[in-house]
């Protein structure tokens, strides 16, 4: 394709490509996905009361195995793989993501995430960024998958942290956004400094 054969002034041409390779570029950013995926093994599970109620494959159901981080332009996606997802279990798999600033980088921005396999509804997320300014977005419906054994949650933007911040993982076995105890644990360690959004 050349000039010539368009008929177009340089100007002209120029602005006919910028109209036909924005909308592509925009579109393209629209859809674009990253993150990132933090593994840790299975059979680490800390028994905390066997006497709860729960059998011991229900303790060690909430074995932590990925957690996937996925940045997308509405929000992030957490998605949590544990042992073994069990939706109609008498007590609730619940999941707590924590993100704070790196070593030495101050208390704040801080993020509080929870979410449940049995209480779907009842998933959220604070944004603490400063002593009396937070955030909330709550409640957020977590999704389960139960072939994957997988619990979603999808945090929109305003409630993420812009800074890069060390994100720390915990599961339990216990009662979702009560005051009771918790009868299993597992967890993983504080990452290196992350980009949630
Ligand atoms: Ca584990």
């Amino acid at each position: 394709m050349t000039r010539r054969s368009l008929g177009l002034r340089p100007a002209v041409l120029l602005t006919t490509l910028l109209a036909v390779l924005l909308p592509m570029a925009l579109t393209g950013a629209a859809h674009a996905a990253s993150g990132f995926t933090v593994r840790d093994p299975l059979g680490d599970v800390r028994i905390l009361d066997r006497g709860a109620g729960w059998t011991g494959a229900e303790l060690r159901s909430i074995d932590l195995r990925t957690v996937r981080v996925t940045r997308k332009s509405g929000g992030t996606v957490f998605r949590v793989r544990i042992a073994d997802v069990r939706p109609r279990m008498d007590g609730d798999q619940m999941v707590f993501l924590t993100a704070t600033p790196p070593k030495g980088a101050g208390r704040f921005p801080r993020l509080d995430v929870g979410m449940s396999a049995q209480q779907r509804d009842l998933g959220y997320a604070i944004l603490t960024t400063g002593n009396t300014s937070y955030r909330t977005c709550d409640p957020l419906r977590a999704r389960v998958d139960d072939r994957a054994s997988a619990i979603s949650l999808r945090i929109p933007k305003r409630c993420l942290p812009r800074t890069k911040v060390r994100l720390h993982v915990a599961s339990y076995v216990g009662y979702f956004r009560s005051e009771g105890p918790s009868a299993s644990k597992d967890k993983i360690p504080y990452t290196r400094p992350v980009r949630l959004r």
